[in-house]
């Protein structure tokens, strides 16, 4: 299996940790997306969409979309349980990622870690569906010890992404103890530190 990816996209290092953490064997093909590297013709013949992570097999297919490679890679792990309403809680959570936490804490945090803009420029509406998204785990995480059930998956694998990074989007963490201790144990268990 080959991922094509940017290691410093929240997004293709969800795969990542996923294939890490299962032990699936893989070849990490980087692609810068600053240097437009996912606009080339060979790899638009991978994913004509242009974005990465994308995931391609030596039979020809191909995977696009972080959250549906994560949980495709998760099946039959401890990552994705088998009860179907199980996995439907955790598809809740990355639906969730997708809509309400990843367009504003990650194109934050890429218009400053990636543009190299001030935090002073960031919009202003997106800032608060940001500090929303966070407010959110914040609240959840406060009577949880992971996002969904009992046990360590791929919905916290999701959100780890982006949120274990969002001070480089200009938010502030320190003031989320619970969002804190969960980063933390997430960490640990992907062996992140
Ligand atoms: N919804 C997609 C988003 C993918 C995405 O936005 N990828 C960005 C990097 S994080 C990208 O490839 N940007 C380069 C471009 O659009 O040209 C996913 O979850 O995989």
């Amino acid at each position: 299996m080959k991922i094509y990816g940017d290691l410093e996209s929240g997004n293709c290092l969800k795969v990542k940790y996923v294939a890490d953490y299962t032990g699936i064997d893989y070849d990490w093909i980087p692609i810068d997306i600053t240097q437009n590297e996912s606009r080339t013709e060979s790899f638009l013949a991978i994913n004509p969409l242009g974005q990465v992570p994308v995931v391609a097999w030596d039979d020809g297919r191909t995977l696009a979309q972080s959250n549906a490679i994560i949980r495709f890679l998760a099946n039959g792990t401890e990552l994705l349980p088998d009860d179907p309403f199980k996995q439907a809680q955790i598809d809740q959570w990355l639906f969730w990622e997708q809509y309400s936490h990843e367009p504003y804490v990650a194109v934050c945090r890429f218009h400053m870690h990636y543009l190299g803009k001030s935090k002073a420029t960031r919009e202003d509406w997106r800032v608060k569906r940001g500090e929303q998204a966070l407010d959110s785990m914040e609240n959840h995480l406060s009577s949880r010890e992971w996002i969904a059930g009992e046990a360590f998956s791929i919905a916290d694998i999701s959100l780890l992404a982006y949120t274990r990074v969002a001070d480089e989007g200009g938010f502030e963490l320190n003031r989320r103890p619970h969002v804190q201790r969960w980063i933390n144990q997430c960490e640990e268990r992907l062996k992140l530190k």
